[in-house]
């Protein structure tokens, strides 16, 4: 199996299965197709059906999308455990899951991942505050279910869909309850992440459309500023 994802530092949906692969430990390949430099649109889509990543590939299968490619790997490994084996801690781990898949659009787009970097006050909050109070509300309801620290007590799926929430939240010190700061280090400790963290740290790439000020200046010009 092999798992195309993009740049480490900037690419949150390819964070997610490969968090789950590696957590899990099912072995695989990865290849990195880069979202900057010449030609880099045109390679991405030659292999991907969809023209994005993560795209897992197994055998003569190729499964875009980073929910399918999870939903797949449960498939796959039913003994690994990427969902929680209760039905209804399964339904609600499925349910926060495509939340995220779907949600959160501003906080996805005022707040990208980018996981070198150290940006304190550079989102404003009055534009995130109504996801943050949600992804809050949400993490606090599954974690007093499962007492923590994960969303359903061990890692999860759902974890991997959300950790770039917690790396959203961690550079740029967004504000959150303590409990929500609690499961951003439960996510920060996790072997896996750290594994991908320290690669992410090492790549000389910079992804100009995925910095902070380049954000800004665009919202600066739609609101003519
Ligand atoms: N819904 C997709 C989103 C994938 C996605 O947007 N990937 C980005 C990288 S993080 C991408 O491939 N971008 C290529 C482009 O913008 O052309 C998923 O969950 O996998």
């Amino acid at each position: 199996m092999k798992l195309y994802i993009a740049n480490k530092n900037y690419s949150s949906w390819s964070l997610r299965p490969w968090l789950v692969l590696k957590h899990f430990g099912i072995a695989f390949d990865e290849e990195q197709l880069l979202l900057s430099g010449d030609g880099w649109k045109e390679r991405i889509e030659k292999i991907s059906p969809t023209g994005n990543v993560p795209l897992l590939v197994d055998g003569d299968l190729k499964i875009p999308e980073s929910l399918a490619i999870i939903e797949y790997l449960n498939d796959k490994y039913p003994a690994k455990g990427i969902w929680p084996s209760n039905r209804v801690e399964r339904a609600l781990a499925r349910s926060a899951a495509t939340e995220m898949l779907g949600g959160f659009r501003a906080l996805r787009s005022n707040a990208p991942m980018n996981l070198k970097a150290s940006h304190p006050g550079k989102v404003p909050l009055e534009l995130v505050a109504r996801d943050l109070k949600r992804i809050e509300r949400l993490w606090a309801d599954l974690i007093s279910r499962s007492g923590g620290p994960f969303l359903f007590g061990s890692f999860t799926g759902a974890d991997a869909m959300f950790a770039p929430v917690a790396a959203r939240i961690r550079i740029y010190a967004l504000p959150v309850t303590d409990l929500a700061a609690e499961y951003v280090d439960a996510l920060y400790a996790l072997p896996a992440f750290q594994e991908w963290l320290a690669a992410a740290i090492a790549e000389p790439w910079v992804v100009e459309d995925d910095e902070i000020e380049t954000i800004i200046a665009r919202r600066e010009a739609a609101s003519g500023l």
